[in-house]
């Protein structure tokens, strides 16, 4: 039976988040010198359904030697992170601007001891994560929908392995089109539950590749409640993962054997199972990098001829997302063995 909950205690932990977020943001941005913002050209548009929002920056962006790198030759930026880029610091957790935004207002909850990237996410990191975005939502109509990223395992479009979730909002400037979120549109109003057999996780027609949202519309969500939520998803992308023989040469499967890219706003969660983290385009000669926030339609390409063909709708977009992720429809395995 469907599960609903509402009306939940709401368990908090002493999580420490200041409560002005957004001003303390805005005041370490202003102040730090050692940011990177790029300003990328940009284009939204519909193809098949579904909306993009395709970004344009020159490929080497002024980014250090150290992030240009091979990743497992690079610093740990978030064990001691630079001092201008910190927001705030907590007992647990820190909050530092993105060195390398093409957004403003681009910020990272860090751990502060080193925790893999390739762990499960927490039920306190998603308490955490579902605060911040609670509180930067009373925001909402300077700077539009707040959202969180997270890319988890080696074929995610992660760069880091120190464990970082990143938050954007949609908005630049006061009286700009929002970017339309999908997963927020699929839930609706739709009270939260937690997914069966008989009442699967949500998902959007218009989209190819396997994707899983569940609505977080409730009053309040206990840490429980959020864990459940969470683990169903991640066990909906090992299911995937199954049927498609990517377990098979596994004794038991483990978080690290799992690329996924995480999305969260303040009322829906996306979980997107990954296979491959650069796709190759053969007509274009182009290798799309791809993360959580491609698979929210929001495209980064580096190559100006690229940008052009794409924004010109001349790139099945869907397909290059289908082909780093793993199809929405196919043949079901034996459910036996579902997670
Ligand atoms: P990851 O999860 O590891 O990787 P990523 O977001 O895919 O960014 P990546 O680093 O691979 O860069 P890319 O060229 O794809 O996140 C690591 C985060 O830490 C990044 O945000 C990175 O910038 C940041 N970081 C690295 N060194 C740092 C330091 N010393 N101090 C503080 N922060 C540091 O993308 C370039 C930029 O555009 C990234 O900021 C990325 O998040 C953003 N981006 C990518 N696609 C985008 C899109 N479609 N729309 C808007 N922004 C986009």
């Amino acid at each position: 039976m469907q599960t609903k909950l509402k009306k939940q205690r709401y368990v908090t932990m002493s999580l420490d988040i200041p409560e002005n977020l957004q001003k303390l943001v805005a005041e370490t941005t202003a102040k730090a010198t050692g940011l990177v913002y790029t300003k990328p050209a940009q284009k939204q548009i519909e193809l098949n359904g579904a909306t993009y929002l395709i970004s344009f920056i020159e490929s080497l962006h002024k980014k250090d030697e150290e992030t240009l790198k091979p990743k497992k030759q690079r610093v740990n930026p978030f064990e001691n992170p630079e001092a201008d880029l910190i927001v705030h610091r907590g007992s647990k957790y820190s909050i530092v601007l993105n060195k390398f935004p093409i957004i403003k207002n681009h910020f990272l909850l860090i751990t502060n001891e080193f925790v893999k990237q390739d762990s499960l996410l927490q039920p306190e990191d998603l308490i955490v994560i579902h605060n911040i975005l609670a509180q930067l939502g009373k925001l909402k109509r300077r700077n539009g929908t707040p959202v969180a990223f997270f890319n988890s395992g080696p074929h995610s479009g992660a760069s880091q392995a120190h464990k970082h979730v990143q938050f954007i909002s949609l908005l630049e400037e006061e009286g700009e089109e929002e970017f339309p979120l999908f997963l927020d549109e699929i839930v609706g109003n739709q009270p939260l539950f937690i997914p069966d057999q008989d009442h699967p996780a949500l998902f959007d027609k218009n989209r190819k590749f396997a994707h899983f949202i569940l609505p977080l519309n409730a009053e309040t969500i206990s840490e429980e409640t959020f864990a459940l939520v969470y683990m169903s998803l991640i066990q909906n992308c090992l299911t995937v993962l199954k049927d498609h023989h990517f377990l098979d040469h596994l004794k038991s499967p483990d978080s690290m054997s799992l690329s996924y890219n995480f999305i969260m706003t303040e009322k829906a969660i996306m979980l997107v199972p990954r296979s491959l983290e650069l796709v190759h385009n053969e007509k274009l000669g182009y290798t799309f990098n791809l993360n959580s926030l491609g698979y929210l339609g929001m495209i980064l390409v580096k190559e100006k001829a690229v940008f052009d063909e794409t924004v010109n709708g001349n790139v099945d977009l869907d397909e290059v997302l289908l082909k780093g992720g793993f199809a929405r429809e196919y043949e079901k395995g034996d459910p036996e063995g579902d997670y």
